[in-house]
C-alpha cells in the first residue's frame, strides 16, 4: 500500500516528502523517492507501558515522491504519460498545493490550482475510457463494462472526479483494472508559510476539496522539517510556542492511513507490542495471515479484546472475568483497535 505525492511543479512535494519521512531526498533527482513512515499510535504506546515488551512496532505507510514532470511548468500540465503511469501505481494520492508566494513573489492561488489539477486527473481518465470504448464498440460482449464506461463519460466531460459519483462496490470492482486517478482517494495538503502554520485551512480551499470528494489539511512543510530535526524533548515546547497542539506530521500520517482505508489490529506480549495494518473489512483468518502464514493455515480461533475495554479494565484477566474477551471464528471482521491472540495448530 502506498501513497503517491502529486501536484503542480514547485508546490513543495519533495519538501513535504523530506519533512515527513525525515529523509533528505534531492528535488532534482531523476529517480522516485520512496519513504516509509511509522504511524504514531497512542494505543501501542499505552500497551507498551503495560507489557514492557522487548520490541514495539508501529504500522507503516509508504510514500513515493515522483521526479519533476517533464513538461514546462508554464504550460501548467504535469501529467505526461510517464507521470500518469507512476501515479496509477499508488493506492491513494496526496496533492500538495502551493500556499506560499512563488519565486517571483506572486501570491498563491490554491483553489484555482486545485481545480486545474483535478481537471488533469479527469482528462487522464477520460483518455483511458475513450480508448477502451473504441475497442469495446468493435467487440461483442462486455455489455456491463461498456454501459458503465459510457455512463462515466458525461461526468468526466464536465470535470467531475469519479470519486464523487458514489459508485457501487460492484462498479468499483469492474473499474479496478483501470486504476483511474480521479477515483483514487485524495488528501489535499496546502503547503503554507511557517507564519501561517497555526491558521485554519482557508474556507475556499476546504470547499473546493470537499467538492472533489477529498480530505484536506494545511501544513508548513518547512516548519515540519525544522521540527523533525529537533530532539523529541524540545518538540513540545516548540509546538506550544507556535500554538500548535501536535505536529502536523502526526495528523498527516493518520489522515494518509485512513485514506488507504487501513485500520490496525494489535498484538501484545512480552516479546512485542505491535500494530498491524489491514484493509477495513478484513476477516480474522486473513488478519492471522499477516502475522504468519502458518497461523492462517492452522487457524482455530481469535481471542479478541477491544482496546477500550482493555485499558478500562487494565488486564486480560479482568477482561476475561468481565466477559470482554470474545472468541471469534474465521469470518469475524476485525475492527480497528482489536487486541487479538490467535489460536492455531500446524
Ligand atoms: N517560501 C517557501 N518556499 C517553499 C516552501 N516549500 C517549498 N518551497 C520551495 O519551493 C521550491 C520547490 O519545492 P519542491 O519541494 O522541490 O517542490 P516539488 O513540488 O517537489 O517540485 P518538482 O519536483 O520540481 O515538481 C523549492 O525551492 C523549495 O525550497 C514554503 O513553505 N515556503
Ligand atoms: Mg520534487
Amino acid at each position: 500500500m502506498k501513497v503517491g505525492l502529486t501536484g503542480f511543479p514547485g508546490a513543495g512535494k519533495t519538501t513535504v516528502f523530506n519533512a515527513l519521512t525525515g529523509l533528505h531526498a534531492e528535488g532534482a533527482g531523476s529517480g522516485l523517492n520512496l519513504g516509509v513512515i511509522k504511524v504514531p499510535d497512542a494505543r501501542v504506546d499505552a500497551l507498551a507501558r503495560i507489557y514492557e515488551p522487548r520490541k514495539t512496532t508501529y504500522a507503516e505507510v509508504s510514500f513515493v515522491d515522483f521526479p519533476p514532470a517533464r513538461s514546462a511548468p508554464e504550460r501548467r500540465t504535469v501529467l505526461d504519460a510517464v507521470t500518469v503511469g507512476q501515479l496509477r501505481d499508488a493506492d491513494a494520492l496526496v496533492e500538495v498545493v502551493r500556499g506560499f508566494p512563488d519565486l517571483a513573489g506572486a501570491p498563491p492561488t490554491p483553489a484555482a490550482d486545485l481545480e486545474s489539477f483535478a481537471a488533469e486527473l479527469v482528462l487522464a481518465d477520460l483518455a483511458v475510457i475513450e480508448k477502451r470504448l473504441e475497442r469495446l464498440r468493435k467487440e461483442k460482449g462486455h455489455e456491463r463494462e461498456r454501459a458503465l464506461l459510457e455512463r462515466l463519460v458525461p461526468s468526466l466531460e464536465t470535470g467531475t472526479p469519479l470519486r464523487t459519483l458514489g459508485l457501487a462496490p460492484e462498479e468499483r470492482t469492474l473499474l479496478a483494472g483501470f486504476a483511474f486517478l480521479s477515483l483514487r482517494p485524495l488528501l489535499v495538503v496546502l503547503n503554507v508559510p511557517e507564519t501561517a502554520a497555526a491558521a485554519p485551512l482557508p474556507g475556499e480551499v476546504a470547499a473546493r476539496a470537499r467538492a472533489e470528494g477529498a480530505e484536506a489539511m494545511a501544513l508548513s512543510a518547512r516548519l515540519e522539517a525544522e521540527i523533525a530535526e529537533l530532539e523529541p524533548a524540545d518538540r513540545d515546547a516548540f509546538l506550544a510556542d507556535l500554538s500548535l497542539s501536535e505536529s502536523a506530521r502526526a495528523r498527516f500520517i493518520r489522515a494518509s492511513y485512513a485514506l488507504l482505508d487501513l485500520v490496525s489490529f494489535l498484538t501484545v506480549g512480552e516479546d512485542e507490542c505491535r500494530a498491524w495494518p489491514i484493509r477495513r473489512g478484513t476477516t480474522a483468518v486473513k488478519a492471522a495471515g499477516k502475522v504468519h502464514s502458518d497461523i492462517e493455515r492452522g487457524f482455530i480461533r481469535a481471542e479478541v479484546i477491544a482496546y477500550e475495554d482493555f485499558v478500562r479494565l487494565g488486564s486480560e484477566a479482568r477482561c476475561r472475568e468481565a466477559g470482554k474477551l470474545r472468541l471469534e471464528g474465521k469470518d469475524y471482521v476485525v475492527q480497528d483497535g482489536d487486541i487479538i491472540h490467535f489460536r492455531f495448530a500446524v
